[in-house]
């Protein structure tokens, strides 16, 4: 899963300004990107078939590229088109109904304090996400930023939990995150908004794989 976690991105046609998800999801998966969450949220969201097709499109595209297909949210499309796991929040659905439902996929839940921590049935997720690490535009209701606050902390208690870093993540604070002993970080505009998603994903990659090695 640490593997997985390293260069984690996440997405929905609201991020993609030029209504372009899959080719920048093409491009992401190109330029290293190792994990890949569909988030689609918004008053423009995608629903129902259309939701569902996009997702198949969007699945059968990593899975090219060895990539894992995560879905936020809806446990019901994860079945239904049988992806790779699903990202929860606090508010979503409970972590011990989602492992019920989904005993050997991949599931991830939001951590934004210690308390969500202290209070989550961590030993049935496979990884954590923890932010927001600084301020984003790209999550309504996100929580105060935490920085490596939550991280570290967590690491210090839990050596060997998988935990992904979010919220307002550039190439410029990789270092310091994996520092705090994240395993990696998770991304939505640094990449989706990028003039040239390719080239910012792979310079973002070498980042990674250069502060994971030392
Ligand atoms: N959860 C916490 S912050 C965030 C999510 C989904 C949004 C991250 O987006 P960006 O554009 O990388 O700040
Ligand atoms: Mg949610």
């Amino acid at each position: 899963m640490k593997e997985n976690l390293k260069l984690y991105f996440v997405c929905g046609t609201a991020d993609c300004p030029q209504n372009n998800l899959l080719s920048v999801v093409e491009e992401a998966l190109k330029g290293g990107i190792t994990l890949f969450q569909f988030r689609e949220k918004g008053s423009n969201a995608l629903i129902k078939e259309d939701k569902k097709k996009m997702a198949q499109q969007l699945q059968t595209l990593c899975h090219r590229y060895h990539v894992p297909f995560i879905i936020d949210d809806d446990i019901d499309l994860v079945e239904a088109i049988d992806a790779d796991g699903l990202h929860i929040g606090q508010g979503d659905i409970a972590v011990k109904e989602a492992r019920k439902r989904l005993p050997h996929k991949i599931i991830g839940l939001s951590v934004s304090t210690m308390a969500e921590y202290q209070q989550s049935a961590i030993e049935l997720v496979d990884y954590i996400g923890v932010g927001p690490f600084q301020a984003t535009q790209s999550k309504a209701d996100a929580k105060p930023a935490i920085g490596n606050r939550i991280t570290k902390a967590i690491r210090e208690i839990n050596p060997d939990l998988p935990i992904v870093a979010i919220g307002g993540i550039n190439q410029s604070v990789i270092s310091s995150i994996i520092e705090a002993k994240a395993d990696g970080v998770a991304i939505i505009s640094a990449i989706s908004k990028s003039p040239d998603v390719y080239q910012t994903t792979k310079r973002l990659r070498q980042t990674l794989d250069l502060a994971l090695t030392n």
